[in-house]
């Protein structure tokens, strides 16, 4: 069974190092060439996705469309659901990383950032960058979250792996997830069986296709996934790594 991850290219808000979690910002235009780049990796790798699930936030769906009419595959089945969305940042979306880890120190900033159970404070509800009001959240009612840890996104994204990507992965079908850096992280923990502990060393570069191999048991074959362009990723994943310094 053939997986393959996809966060997002660029978005604005990444580049002006700000956190962003459901604040749904458009690509940059450097994400918008790695969403392409993207496109012709899959292309070139013979990797052609038969359905493609995204969140409901615009720079992973425009990243999916964008990469798969780059692989002339524009025309498959999509679906969107909430639990594919970025980890919710709570009062850090609209932050500045650089800032925050001024103010609140090393030990603070990356036990948001990257600790397994600690979220960041609550948003504030009615707040600029709040979804409270959202249309596209209205059936949520008080589901929707106000902050998460990394822990509350696989609880939350685990039923729809399950109950929707699963299925097309043993119908036999090349499945696409264009998602998050934290959401794809949740997953990964999933997949590969990395620690509570271990998962905080884990960064997701922007725009480049990770593969997997599944089992039947869903077990990958190639543990930790293949990068469709290795090197480009190392530097990437310092790069995501070392943000806010
Ligand atoms: C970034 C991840 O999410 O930030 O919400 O700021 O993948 O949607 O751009 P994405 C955000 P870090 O957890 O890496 O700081």
């Amino acid at each position: 069974m053939s997986l393959v991850l996809l966060r997002h290219g660029e978005s604005v808000w990444n580049a002006e190092n700000l956190f962003t979690g459901w604040v749904d910002v458009p690509l940059s235009e450097k994400g918008l060439t790695e969403a392409k780049r993207g496109g012709e990796l899959l292309r070139e790798a013979g990797l052609l996705p038969d359905v493609v699930h995204t969140s409901l936030l615009r720079r992973a769906i425009s990243t999916a469309n964008i990469a798969l009419d780059g692989a002339d595959r524009h025309w498959i089945p999509v679906r969107r659901d909430w639990r594919l969305n970025e980890r919710h940042y709570g009062a850090l979306q609209g932050k500045n990383k650089k800032q925050t880890l001024e103010q609140y120190g090393e030990e603070q900033f990356m036990l948001w950032r990257r600790s397994y159970d600690t979220p960041p404070p609550p948003i504030e509800l009615g707040g600029e960058f709040s979804q409270d009001a959202d249309p596209r959240y209205a059936d949520l009612g008080p589901a929707l979250p106000r902050t998460e840890c990394l822990k509350d996104v696989v609880q939350r994204l685990l039923p729809y792996w399950e109950s929707a990507i699963v299925p097309d992965l043993r119908a036999g079908r090349t499945v696409l997830v264009a998602a998050h850096g934290n959401s794809l992280r949740a997953l990964v923990k999933h997949l590969d069986g990395v620690s509570d502990e271990a998962i905080a060393g884990l960064n997701i570069p922007t725009g480049i296709p990770l593969c997997y191999e599944l089992d039947a048991d869903l077990r990958p074959t190639n543990p930790g996934g293949t990068y469709l362009d290795p090197n480009a990723a190392a530097d990437a994943i310092k790069a995501v790594a070392s943000q806010g310094r």
